[in-house]
């Protein structure tokens, strides 16, 4: 049986990881640096996941024996203060390898990212396999981290996986601190008829995954036999790419008529160097990813 702790557990991706866990009975330590606004379906501590001493504590005391590492800080936010980014995202990536090395436990899932990806790859269409030249400390951190995990798999016999997530839009928990959160601060301006300042260009494509997609497409790939996975650090995946503007006209053909404002700031920079498209074709022939909802079903669940 799977006893899961999930650190950065708040965040856009872990309170929907704890519902599809509770659904299926599955144990849940939740973890985070502030308290639920709400009462979560699982058990809750306040813990740092830079607090070796307080993580280990908690992983004896559940008995953990799988980690959903989820803890970091995005591109946007990152630029911000490039020296925090780095420490929590790496200092709690450590941690987290080291106690899952000293408590036994084997199976551990982190998030990369598109930011992975730079400018010396052909950004049009990115391959699994391409150089990778980050260029926010965001991405350098997540490009740092995959081959960190191809390191320890070879080295400590860890089975610890990573999926590059595009934008994952998302509509109860929200993401903090991204590039691709304006495509859900636009859907949800226009929804309620208020006018939306874009920070993005308005031709500016970017690959974007519905959350269902993204949990369910994970959890597949936690589950297949690391036999099948012939990539070792992270896959590509994605669901559909779409601009600013595209977006905008989807909006304005729902009845949404509030006004979109362009107006880019740094965030366009770090867009700038992110791929359009993904070529997700690899996981799609190692372990069935597939995704079910492209933008028109995407907006469908918003708007019902
Ligand atoms: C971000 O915009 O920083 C994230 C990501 C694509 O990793 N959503």
């Amino acid at each position: 049986m799977e006893r899961i702790l999930i650190t950065g557990a708040l965040g856009q991706l872990g309170q929907e990881f704890i519902k599809f866990f509770n659904k299926n009975n599955t144990y849940v330590l939740a973890t985070d640096i502030r308290s639920p606004l709400k009462v979560l379906s699982c058990d809750f501590e306040i813990a740092d996941a830079m607090d070796e001493k307080r993580i280990d504590y908690l992983i004896k005391k559940n008995n953990i024996n799988v980690v959903y590492h989820l803890v970091a800080v995005l591109s946007a936010n990152g630029e911000k203060n490039p020296f925090m980014a780095w420490e929590i995202n790496m200092k709690s990536f450590q941690n987290i390898i080291n106690l899952s090395i000293n408590n036994g436990i084997k199976k551990i899932f982190w998030p990369s990212s598109i930011a992975v990806f730079g400018t010396k790859s052909n950004l049009s269409f990115v391959k699994q396999d391409c150089i990778l030249n980050p260029n926010t400390i965001y991405g350098i951190s997540k490009l740092a981290g995959e081959r960190l995990i191809d390191y320890y798999n070879n080295k400590f016999d860890l089975d610890i996986r990573s999926l590059r997530y595009p934008g994952i839009i998302s509509f109860d928990t929200k993401p903090g601190g991204g590039t691709t959160d304006y495509i859900i601060e636009m859907i949800q301006s226009l929804k309620n008829e208020k006018e939306y300042t874009c920070f993005l260009n308005k031709n500016t494509k970017l690959p974007m995954l519905y959350i269902d997609d993204a949990i369910n497409g994970t959890i597949k790939y936690m589950s297949i036999n690391k036999i099948n996975l012939r990539v070792k650090d992270a896959y590509n995946i994605t669901g559909f790419s779409i601009t600013p503007f595209e977006l905008e006209k989807k909006l304005n053909e729902l009845g949404c008529s509030a006004k979109v404002i362009y107006n880019s700031d740094f965030r366009q920079d770090i867009a700038d160097t992110w791929p359009k498209e993904i070529d997700d074709s690899t996981a799609r022939k190692d372990w069935g990813w597939k995704f079910d909802y492209g933008i028109d079903k995407t907006l469908k669940v918003v708007f019902k």
